[in-house]
């Protein structure tokens, strides 16, 4: 093998250097021009709310959790994080429409992902995060929390079951919830 000179080397890697920096320069601009152009902003600060007060008014009070359907027929799932669990730990969702997640904390950071899907976001207290996905099959879907939050992180797993559209049937309410076990 010819001997490669100094000169090469730093030739070399000042052309990796500018590849590099260019990709960089790149996926910053289409943040940026998503963020301003296109409005898009991250999904964990959909909206600001008082993680003290959290179980007390507002959407996130007990009786409000869960999966329900607007008069209007939009499918929302409200979920609180909390050190370490989600409630409601089990949620039913429709497959094939569209489906609205929003999510509070009112202690630490958390993060949810659901399996097989493109539903992830992180949930930090003070916010609302909201996700809206499309399930495509019926099956229940593993729901855990991937932000390290204490020691008992591991544990904090909800299960996303999607029905098919004939058996998603909502109360007179319209909520829907799925069967105690
Ligand atoms: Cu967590």
């Amino acid at each position: 093998m010819p001997a490669v000179t100094e000169r090469e080397v730093v030739a070399s890697e000042r052309r990796w250097g500018l590849f590099v920096a260019a990709t960089i320069a790149v996926i910053f601009a289409a943040i940026v021009w998503s963020a301003i152009a296109m409005g898009l902003s991250p999904p964990s600060n959909g909206a600001i709310i008082d993680p003290k007060t959290l179980h007390l008014s507002r959407e996130f009070t007990e009786a409000n959790l869960g999966t329900s359907v607007t008069p209007d027929g939009a499918v929302v799932a409200r979920i609180v994080t909390a050190q370490f669990q989600f409630t409601p730990a089990c949620l039913v969702v429709p497959a094939g429409r569209p489906v609205a997640l929003r999510f509070s904390s009112p202690d630490v950071i958390h993060g949810i992902l659901i399996q097989g899907t493109n539903a992830n976001t992180m949930v930090v207290p003070g916010y609302i995060s909201q996700v809206t996905t499309v399930f495509r099959h019926a099956g229940d879907l593993l729901m855990p929390c991937h932000e390290f939050c204490g020691l008992g992180h591991s544990q904090m797993i909800a299960n996303v079951r999607v029905v098919p559209p004939a058996d998603f049937r909502p109360g007179p309410d319209g909520r829907v919830a799925c069967a105690h076990r």
